[in-house]
C-alpha cells in the first residue's frame, strides 16, 4: 500500500493512527500542502479533489480518498485489532462521533477554506483565526457534552477500547492546537485525547513526529 501523507495534514494523521493500530506499514509519498504541491496536475490526478489522504492499494486500482472511507476500509479488510463496537447502537455512536471531527469541524480549517477567507473574501489573518478557532471550539464543546453525559463513554470515547471516534478525537485536538485553542477548557475530551495519545501506535502518527514537520507550530 502507498500512503500520500504530509505532517500537517489532519486528515492523513486519521489514517496513519488507524494504519498503526492495524499494524499496518505502508510505503509513504510526501505532498508539501504548504506549498501547495496538492495542486499539482501529477497529484489531481491521484485524487482530483486534490486532497489528502490517498491511498494506494496493492491491487493497483484507483485510489481510496476521504479519511473515514480509507479508515472504514482497513477495519474490514484488517479487522484486527477492532476500531468499531460490535453492536449497531455503539457503531453510530462511534461514526456520529467521529463525524463531528470530520465532517463538521476539520473542513472548516483547512488550506483551501482559509486561503479562500484570507485571499478572495480579504479577511485579515486574525479574522481567519477567529473563524477557525470559533468552529473548533464549537465542535469541542458539543463533545465534551455528548462524551460527558453518556455512561457509554469510558477510558476512551466508547467503552474502553480505542475505536474510529478516538482516532477522530485526537485529530481533532491536535489540530485545534495548531490553532491554539486551549482544549484542557473542555475536561471529558482532555483526559480521553490524553488516554488515546498513551498507546504507542497513536503517538508514533502525532503530526509533529512526521519527516519534515517542524518543533512546534504557530497555526
Ligand atoms: N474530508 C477529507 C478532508 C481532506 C482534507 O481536507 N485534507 C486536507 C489536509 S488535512 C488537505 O489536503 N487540504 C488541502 C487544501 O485544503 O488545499 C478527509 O477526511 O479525508
Amino acid at each position: 500500500m502507498k500512503l500520500y501523507t504530509f505532517w500537517r495534514s489532519i486528515a492523513t494523521f486519521r489514517v496513519r493512527m488507524a494504519m498503526n493500530m492495524k499494524g499496518l506499514k505502508p510505503e509513504v509519498e510526501f505532498v508539501d500542502l504548504l506549498k501547495g504541491h496538492q495542486l499539482s496536475s501529477d497529484y489531481s490526478k491521484v485524487n482530483p479533489q486534490k486532497l489528502l489522504p490517498s491511498l494506494v492499494l496493492d491491487d493497483g486500482g484507483p485510489p481510496l480518498f476521504q479519511s473515514m472511507a480509507i479508515m472504514e476500509y482497513l477495519e474490514e479488510t484488517h479487522p484486527q485489532p477492532p476500531l468499531l463496537p460490535k453492536d449497531a447502537r455503539g457503531r453510530a455512536r462511534v461514526r456520529g462521533l467521529s463525524q463531528i471531527c470530520v465532517s463538521d469541524a476539520h473542513p472548516l480549517s483547512v488550506p483551501r477554506i482559509r486561503n479562500y477567507l484570507t485571499k478572495n473574501l480579504k479577511l485579515s489573518e486574525e479574522q481567519m483565526l477567529e473563524w477557525v478557532r470559533h468552529w473548533q471550539k464549537e465542535a469541542l464543546g458539543t463533545l465534551e457534552t455528548l462524551l460527558s453525559g453518556d455512561k457509554s463513554t469510558g477510558r476512551f470515547c466508547h467503552g474502553d477500547q480505542i475505536t474510529i471516534a478516538d482516532i477522530c478525537l485526537v485529530g481533532q485536538a491536535v489540530g485545534s492546537s495548531f490553532f491554539q485553542v486551549d482544549v484542557s477548557a473542555y475536561p471529558t475530551v482532555a483526559r480521553i485525547v490524553e488516554a488515546t495519545q498513551k498507546n504507542e501506535a497513536i503517538a508514533r502518527a502525532h503530526p509533529l513526529k512526521q519527516e519534515g514537520a517542524p518543533a512546534a507550530v504557530s497555526h
